[in-house]
């Protein structure tokens, strides 16, 4: 028997103090479905801390991505408003193990999507759309982990970042999105390469959250994934992704 609460404390502390753990495979053989409790558990931490909810995240949506890491089921994560950074504010390194910024678009509910949904419903639900970042950073000694692992780590996730938001009828089919440091492309891409359209990853959120009994609320934000893989902080760089038709989205890493 696993102790869920336990592992969920390591993996919570792990992200609270910034310092990196083992797989939580090298010693206890845990399965997709426990990883995802230790997710939940783990969450359950932050919001006894006064954290809510914003959203989810979703990752391992293009093939970029699961090429980098070597994974290639789709995974979830949750999101809270203590995870939000404001665009264009300054991040320190030393508060984050060894963090990585993903290009990525974000979507924001203007209604509860309660059941396994079409895209053209899923699109009747959002309010708008945005160009995002998500700052991701493995508890996991060298960013190396299996499914179980990453899913019971919030799937990675540690920061987000959201730009202007964007009239919902905004065509997402195929957006240039350029991912920079200093203004030195690091990361190029399409929307496109998001499941063949982002609002599939809407409709794989929709229908997972709703398996898992926790809806997407309305007001909530909805991450769809890295377009592009992932690229490593360095002190002082000014990041920025830019979606073509969408806007930027930015932030800057202290020296
Ligand atoms: C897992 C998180 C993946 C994405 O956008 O595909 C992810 C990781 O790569 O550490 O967030
Ligand atoms: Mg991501």
């Amino acid at each position: 028997m696993i102790d869920i609460a336990k592992i969920a404390k390591v993996v919570d502390d792990a992200a609270r103090n910034a310092k990196a753990i083992p797989q939580i495979s090298a010693k206890h053989k845990i399965s997709v479905e426990q990883g995802y409790a230790i997710q939940s558990a783990a969450f359950s931490r932050r919001m006894a801390r006064g954290e809510t909810q914003v959203g989810i995240k979703m990752g391992f949506t293009s093939r970029a991505k699961m090429l980098q890491m070597g994974i290639d089921d789709m995974i979830w994560g949750r999101l809270s408003d203590n995870m939000l950074i404001e665009d264009g504010d300054e991040i320190n390194l030393s508060d984050y193990v060894h963090p990585r910024a993903e290009p990525e678009i974000a979507f924001l509910l203007g209604r509860t999507i309660n059941h396994p949904c079409t895209a053209a419903e899923a699109l009747a639900a959002v309010d708008a759309v945005a160009p995002a970042i998500e700052i991701i950073d493995s508890r996991y000694k060298n960013f190396k982990f299996s499914l179980a692992d990453v899913v019971a780590d919030n799937s990675s996730s540690s920061g987000f970042i959201v730009g202007s938001w964007a009239l919902a009828e905004t065509d997402l089919s195929n957006l240039g999105m350029i991912l920079d440091f200093n203004g030195r492309p690091v990361q190029i891409g399409s929307s496109a390469a998001i499941l063949g359209h982002p609002i599939r990853s809407l409709t794989a959120a929709a229908r997972i959250a709703a398996a898992a009994g926790e809806p997407l609320q309305a007001g909530w934000i909805i991450m769809a994934g890295g377009a592009t893989a992932a690229e490593s902080l360095k002190p002082g760089v000014t990041v920025r992704n830019s979606v073509q038709d969408l806007g930027f989205a930015g932030f800057k890493v202290s020296d």
